[in-house]
């Protein structure tokens, strides 16, 4: 029997050829909608990939093709499934790819409009993020190691942000504020971080049962209490960090907020409480609470057409916070590159979903790093158990990374798969930013 001699055997090819493809209307966390897409490869592979969806969406963000009719509300996604397996799946099974950069740029010209409209930024990313699973299988490198190749970045697992108390569109309570998450900054491997955030989950959800009887969950998994101040959330977290064994502190355990300020911003006014304030009264006000409470991070603190105020902000408080765009920025380069020039934040968040294609989240990766901006890879409000996250931060050396609360499947299957890519990859660093190899929180001085 003859065996083949590896050296002359033909070269396993380097361009994705695509042969069929499906999609299916599935449900996301929040019993809504999404689409879940699969790709039949021609080595017999076969790749999938899940739209998320987010709920306090910014206005620039890619558009979803919905379908408006009776059924779900009107957030039916089965005319998505209807141009997947139509017209893009023409596109997609009509040539080979030679990069997700090609592919993705023949599908964004395919619909022809910039916020993607015609086709849907929720066709777009799944059928994207499939895309790039069939890219690795195809250079036989795990995801986060393709990403790491395709941003010529470091590999390093990220610092995860723990959403533990939530508000705003994601609760019912009253809190303006949408997310207070616990950072473990101090932590050494992402084994501990894990630990740490989950343990204080563990203690937060005891003693709210000492005091509020009302306590619902947010879309995120952390909890929703009958409040609306947000130092009494912030005290709550003092106290659970405390309790769990930890010390609050901006290097050791920092608490970080999300204030997804576009859901309160009316006429040109911040509602908070019942009261409207102005935007200077309100970086006031985050001034006063980054120096009462260990907070590291601030994302969409101002509404994201109120560019005045995030001047102000990264001004007043910029060298010791990080002052995170979301809304600001919707995971789109241009944008990020304007913020960072008119030195509006210091870091930008990164949801794949935002900007509807993988090469389009890479460009808004490359161009936060080029600008000495950090990143934050991001889950969003709607999700599956889809974990391309998880890789996408490992693999682009984000150093940093929100996926909801240490609980609920959707949200722990991110944190899950980075323990398991910690585990199948010895040796890989932790917190590390692909530019300088440092903490990514290293730079901000101490308030
Ligand atoms: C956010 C996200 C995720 P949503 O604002 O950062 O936490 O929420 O997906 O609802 O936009
Ligand atoms: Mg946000």
């Amino acid at each position: 029997m003859s065996t083949v001699d590896s050296r002359f055997a033909t070269p396993k090819g380097r361009s994705l050829v695509i042969k069929e493809v499906h999609a299916l209307q599935i449900l996301d966390s929040r019993g809504l909608p999404t689409l879940q897409v699969e790709l039949d490869l021609e080595d017999g592979h076969r790749v999938q990939a899940a739209s998320p969806t987010g709920t306090s969406t910014g206005g620039l963000e890619v558009a979803e093709l919905r379908d408006h009719g009776p059924a779900y509300s009107g957030h039916g996604v089965r005319s998505a499934v209807a141009v997947v397996e139509g017209e893009l799946a023409t596109l997609l099974t009509s040539r080979p790819w030679e990069s997700i950069r090609e592919l993705d740029d023949a599908m964004r010209e395919l619909d022809g409009r910039p916020q993607l409209s015609r086709l849907g930024g929720n066709c777009l990313v799944a059928l994207s993020m499939a895309a790039a699973r069939g890219f690795a299988d195809l250079h036989e490198m795990s995801l986060h190691a393709w990403v790491a190749s395709e941003l010529g970045a470091t590999e390093s697992l990220p610092i995860p942000y723990f959403n533990i108390v939530n508000g705003g569109l994601h609760a019912t309570n009253s809190l303006a504020f949408q997310e207070f998450m616990i950072v473990p900054a101090g932590a050494s491997s992402i084994e501990a971080a894990i630990e740490c955030g989950a343990e204080i989950y563990q203690v937060l959800s005891r003693t709210i049962g000492r005091s509020y009887r009302d306590t619902g969950l947010g879309d995120e998994g952390g909890f929703a209490l009958a409040i609306s101040r947000p130092e009494d959330a912030l005290d709550m977290l003092m106290e659970a960090i405390r309790e769990a064994g930890y010390t609050p502190g901006v290097n050791t355990v920092a608490i970080a907020l999300d204030a997804a300020a576009n859901s309160f911003y009316r006429n040109e006014g911040y509602q908070l409480e019942n009261v409207t304030i102005s935007s200077t009264d309100l970086v006031d006000y985050y001034h006063q609470l980054a120096r009462n409470y260990p907070i590291r991070s601030i994302e969409d603190g101002l509404a994201e057409n109120d560019r005045d105020g995030w001047r102000e902000l990264f001004a007043r408080i910029g060298d010791s916070v990080q002052v995170v765009g979301d809304d600001l920025f919707v995971t789109d380069a241009a944008r990020i590159e304007r913020g960072a020039t008119e030195k509006l934040a210091n870091a930008a968040v990164i949801k794949p979903n935002q900007t509807g294609t993988v090469s389009g989240t890479f460009a808004a990766i490359d161009t936060a790093r080029r600008h000495g901006m950090r990143s934050i890879v991001s889950h969003r409000s709607g999700e599956t158990l889809d974990t391309f996250i998880a890789d996408l931060a490992v693999g682009s050396g984000a150093g940093q990374f929100k996926a909801g609360a240490p609980a609920r499947g959707e949200r722990v299957a991110k944190y899950n798969r980075l323990i398991e890519i910690a585990a199948e990859t010895p040796g890989l660093g932790y917190g590390a930013t692909s530019t300088n190899g440092s903490n990514h929180l290293a730079g901000l001085v101490n308030h």
